[in-house]
């Protein structure tokens, strides 16, 4: 007989998680103002708010933790979290920072004007965020594949180059300070971008004079897929792919509380020194010093090795077939979900889970809100919420899709917390034409809204 698969690693130690009842999660969703972000991590079972700084870092790494160098200037752990990031990067200059969009904060303040434009699939919140709060703005060149959860293309986070070079062509290059590309593409269901594509978006944007610059968060996984998806690329080792990745950008954005296997911190990392001493300055302003940046130097130590682990193939394999794992069990109950599936998350597209819920009603929402009650799981609504409203006009951005997101932790649940959590969208799609209701704003904030937005029943 064939041996089934098996994870390339063992628990050493364990955290005990609460199951509370019903009664409980709908007093708690209530005096959460029915937003998931204000639920205690104690009401949760299984979190699956987000794979960002929730996963479990390996015994290697809490190794490194106790040798680290706290020195505020020049710390022995800055230099070899350096030397990894130019080992998997080929970028020679780092500027750590405290987490992803504290490096969007530091770079975008170098990059970006008033007026500005930047290009890019479907930027991450914060990313976004950030260019906005500039008065720039972020256009979504993403194929339109990516908008069809049955399409199996299998780089749905490749840039639409006839999109981009639109862009391009429409305004000024001084307009443009950079094209972003996103890997993988978070919003677009965590969808990979193809080698090829990187190529293609470096060489048009060199034809316009335009600097490209990945948003890296989960970098690993995205050489993952082009490991195991596109042709010619089977053979080689993630680094040696993760290098190629790199060579068709000037640099990087990173929030190491992905693929860094880390709970905490983020980076720049890129070529150009003139870009480097104008980011250098922000960092200072806004982080710490620039061999620290906001980082303990425990926690670049741990990064240092984290980045090295998240780059091998075995870790990759068992991460992101726990994922497909679960996409598979709700696929297989007949449960729409966003495909191929993601490297990080499962995504449930709720137009169609409930259909009786009105768009004003935000369907995806309620969806995470009624997975909550049936189980105490806690997943993240990718929708109207998240989409904010236009700053100009302030009315709801309605996006092309309705998603309720399962990210997934790494290296923290078991194969049986996925069947449990099938289980219980099982139960709720059973029941979806009981649920036709959905729920309406009380308060929100002006940028950002999702993670403080207050609610209630509609
Ligand atoms: O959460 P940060 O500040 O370390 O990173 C911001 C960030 C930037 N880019 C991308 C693609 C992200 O996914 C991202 C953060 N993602 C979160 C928190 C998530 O739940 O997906």
């Amino acid at each position: 007989m064939d041996l089934p698969y098996a994870e390339p690693f063992r628990i050493k130690m364990i955290e005990e998680i609460y199951q509370s009842t019903r009664e409980e999660r709908e007093k708690w969703l209530k005096e959460a103002n029915y937003n998931l972000f204000n639920l205690k991590s104690s009401q949760v079972f299984i979190d699956l708010l987000t794979d960002s700084g929730t996963g479990a870092m390996s015994d290697r790494q809490w190794g490194a933790l106790m040798t680290g160098d706290e020195s505020y200037a020049g710390s022995q752990s800055f230099e070899q979290l350096q030397q990894t990031v130019q080992n998997i990067t080929g970028y020679q200059y780092l500027l750590p920072t405290h987490q992803g969009r504290a490096a969007e904060n530091v770079l975008f303040s170098a990059l970006i004007k008033d007026g500005d434009i930047v290009p890019g699939n479907s930027h991450f919140d914060t990313t976004k965020g950030h260019i906005e709060i500039r008065k720039a703005h972020a256009v979504d060149c993403t194929i339109d594949e990516a908008f069809d959860i049955n399409d199996l293309h299998p780089f749905k986070g490749n840039i639409c180059l006839k999109k981009l070079e639109n862009i391009y062509k429409i305004y000024p290059t001084e307009k443009i300070p950079f094209c972003l590309v996103t890997i993988t593409c978070n919003s677009s269901g965590g969808q990979p971008v193809s080698l090829e594509n990187m190529k293609a978006v470096k060489e048009l944007s060199d034809r316009y004079g335009i600097p490209v610059f990945f948003d890296s968060a989960r970098f690993a996984e995205n050489a993952y897929f082009i490991k195991k998806r596109e042709k010619g690329q089977e053979n080689r080792s993630i680094k040696d792919i993760c290098k190629e990745m790199f060579s068709y950008g000037d640099g990087m954005t990173m929030s190491s509380k992905k693929d860094g296997l880390v709970n905490i911190g983020g980076f720049i990392a890129l070529n150009n020194k003139e870009i480097f001493r104008a980011a250098s300055n922000f960092t200072i302003i806004y982080e710490g010093f620039i061999t620290y940046g906001g980082m303990a130097g425990r926690d670049m130590a741990a990064l240092a090795v984290g980045l090295n682990e998240a780059t091998e193939f075995a870790y990759l394999e068992a991460r992101i077939s726990q994922v497909e794992y679960l996409g598979n069990k709700l696929i297989e109950y007949g449960i729409p979900v966003q495909k191929p599936i993601g490297g990080h998350a499962v995504f449930i597209d709720s137009l169609h889970f409930l259909p009786h819920v009105s768009r004003e009603e935000f369907p995806a929402q309620t969806l995470g809100l009624e997975i909550y009650k049936e189980a105490g799981i806690r997943t993240v609504e990718i929708g109207t919420l998240l989409a904010d409203r236009d700053p100009q006009t302030r009315e709801n951005r309605y996006p092309k899709l309705e998603l309720v997101r399962l990210a997934i932790p790494r290296r923290t649940y078991t194969n049986n917390h996925m069947d449990y959590i099938a289980a219980a969208i099982k139960n709720v799609y059973e029941r979806r034409n009981e649920i036709t209701r959905g729920y309406q704003i009380t308060w929100e904030p002006e940028i950002l809204r999702h993670f403080t937005v207050q609610l209630e029943e509609a």
